[in-house]
């Protein structure tokens, strides 16, 4: 052990930058069968059959020496990690905020790459497309599901917000997710919580007029997500359009080391947008909600064709809403897909936002009308 420590402390000394990254970071994995547990060693090493890093070149050079406390081989440690790569559904469940955020920063030692997608669960495909989207992206996928009480209003559904634990855990095992994270309030709200993000101005348009406060909930869940489990991407889809913009701009403002991925909605075969709250519509609200996603696609139908009045389309949007039925219109809009500010002219890209009741069941769906090209 006095040879590696030289070793490492002769490196050091040539380090160009004294005070920067190590140069050498010398660990002795095995000493035959020797056990030690003294302050300066551990032997064996005490994380190295967790490690694919150390198991992978150990295997190479000394598959069949046999771990003294384990009783396996090296290539037996190695296959029996759990591959990332992996079909068959392996899916953690935490429920401690110290332990998933424990086990995150020990993946992220280990190389992984990790995306995470954070949900208030009664997932459907829309969610389940998150997964997809990070699992092409990352090599682990962390999965949230938790109802935030801060982001719905007093008057709003967070009792009956629909709540579906069983079957969210097979969808989200069979969707190759690995951990899913599962707090209660108290875990992420204890007593005596009183920080809470200011959110950015292009939270204050729209959903800022209709539900004053959900922002604010909502940027302090995820950026609290975000330090409990810190990934490396975090899918958001775009079905919640402003919800998105918030979150890329809080990101960005405050140097969170996370990147966001916007994934597109996903719609029933007649073009509903896919919504947990979709449930509660009855069969006649299920098809007078079709007139917003039908409006949307007039709209682009009408920019297609050389409208770039926004108040003509705007007006037309409304009066589909109407038709079907549809009389608690909380707003239809088209906004700068960034900033949200109110858009005159469709000259560029413009985001066409709507958000009305179906009955009691609040609903919103939004399109892009003119593509960046
Ligand atoms: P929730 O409504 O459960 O949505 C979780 C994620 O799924 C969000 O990123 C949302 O935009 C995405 N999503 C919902 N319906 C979708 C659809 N049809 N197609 C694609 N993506 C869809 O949004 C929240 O939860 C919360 O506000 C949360 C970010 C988890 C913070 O509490």
């Amino acid at each position: 052990m006095q040879t590696l420590l030289a070793i490492e402390k002769n490196w050091d000394a040539c380090a160009a930058n004294a005070g920067g990254p190590r140069t050498i970071d010398l660990d002795l994995l095995l000493y035959d069968d020797a056990m030690i547990e003294s302050p300066e060693i551990i032997v064996p090493h005490p994380r190295m059959h967790e490690r694919r890093f150390v198991l992978a070149p150990a295997a190479e050079i000394a598959a069949n020496v046999v771990h003294p406390k384990l009783r396996r081989t090296i290539r037996e440690l190695l296959t029996q990690l759990p591959s990332p790569a992996a079909d068959e559904p392996n899916l953690r469940i935490f429920l401690s905020p110290t332990d998933i955020q424990a086990t995150i920063l020990d993946l992220h030692r280990n190389g992984h790459r990790i995306g995470l997608v954070p949900t208030m669960g009664a997932l459907h495909e829309g969610h389940i497309s998150l997964v997809h989207n990070a699992r092409e992206q990352a090599d682990i996928v962390a999965a949230t599901i938790f109802v935030n009480p801060t982001q719905f209003g007093p008057h709003e559904d967070f009792r009956k917000y629909p709540r579906t634990l069983d079957a969210d855990l097979r969808a989200l095992a069979s969707a190759g997710c690995n951990l899913v994270f599962i707090p209660t309030a108290n875990d992420i709200y204890p007593p005596g919580f009183s920080t809470y993000v200011e959110p950015p101005v292009v939270s204050q348009p729209l959903e800022g007029i209709c539900r004053p406060g959900h922002f604010r909930g909502v940027a302090t869940i995820v950026l609290k997500l975000f330090q409990l489990l810190p990934a490396h991407i975090a899918c958001f889809g775009q079905k919640d359009y402003q919800q998105l913009q918030v979150i890329k701009r809080m990101v960005a403002d405050l140097a969170v080391p996370i990147e966001i991925i916007a994934c597109p909605t996903v719609r029933e075969p007649d073009g509903l947008a896919m919504s947990s709250r979709n449930r509660y519509l009855s069969p006649s609200e299920r098809q007078q909600a079709l007139a917003l996603s039908r409006a949307l696609a007039q709209a682009e139908q009408r920019v297609r064709f050389g409208e770039q009045n926004a108040a003509t389309i705007v007006t037309a949007m409304q009066a589909t809403l109407h038709e079907a039925g549809i009389t608690q219109i909380e707003y239809v809009a088209l906004a700068d897909p960034e900033t949200l500010a109110p858009q005159t002219t469709v000259d560029r890209p413009t985001i066409a936002l709507i958000a009305a009741r179906v009955g009691t069941t609040r609903l919103i769906d939004n399109r892009l009308l003119l593509k960046a090209t």
